[in-house]
């Protein structure tokens, strides 16, 4: 049968916009009038949005490496707004030895940090240019106490929330090794500590940060 191209139109319209409209407005249809969808953190903290990583040695980690404890913390005042990172780890050795410091894709820990697959890339491009591409921390004293501002999110689809966080024994050499290794997580050596990100209170942040 013969349309004209016109119809098209008009019938996209006829049968799209009720589909959309179901799918996106609330609906009232089954009786229970749906609220809208609005992450309870954000009215609770006046939109801002924390996160919240516990990290631990890798429990695949050999005996005679330095097992580092700590926090990862987030804070993130709006989608539009830098995310601010505090990190507070100890238990390295005093040996001067950077550290790279990376969020991983999954949230899994069932082989330790092992399982947390590779940097996260929602935007498939080359490391060091993921969004949770942290870079090197040099221990002071056994510790890394810093604060930085990172690409990464915690609004959206695109959110870090249930990903990871992988503290790596070796230097990051953000791209410039000349090798595959290099573009993809840049040769950082094996997983030390590790711990998966989940949504944080204000007070965890300000206690922590003081
Ligand atoms: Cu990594
Ligand atoms: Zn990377």
């Amino acid at each position: 049968m013969y349309v004209p191209p016109l119809m098209h139109y008009f019938m996209l319209l006829l049968f799209g916009l009720p589909c959309f409209l179901s799918a996106y407005l609330p609906s009232q249809s089954d009786g229970f009038p749906m609220k809208p969808i609005v992450q309870p953190e954000l009215a609770e903290f006046n939109g801002t949005l924390y996160a919240s990583c516990k990290m631990k040695p890798n429990t695949r980690l050999a005996e005679d490496q330095p097992k580092v404890y700590g926090r990862v913390l987030f804070r993130q005042g709006r989608v539009d707004r830098p995310l601010e990172v505090m990190f507070k780890l100890k238990g390295f050795p005093d040996a001067k030895q950077m550290r790279a410091i990376h969020v991983h894709q999954f949230g899994d820990l069932s082989e330790g940090c092992d399982s947390t697959g590779g940097h996260y890339n929602p935007d498939k491009v080359n490391h060091p240019k993921h969004p949770g591409d942290f870079g090197n921390f040099m221990p002071r004293g056994g510790r890394i106490r810093e604060r930085t501002t990172s690409d990464v999110t915690l609004f959206g689809p695109l959110s870090v929330l249930g990903r990871s966080v992988v503290l790596h024994a070796g230097e990051d050499d953000l791209g410039q090794g000349g090798d595959a290794g290099s573009l993809l997580h840049g040769n950082a050596g094996h997983r030390l500590a590790c711990c998966i990100i989940g949504i944080g209170s204000r007070n965890l942040w300000d206690n922590v940060s003081q």
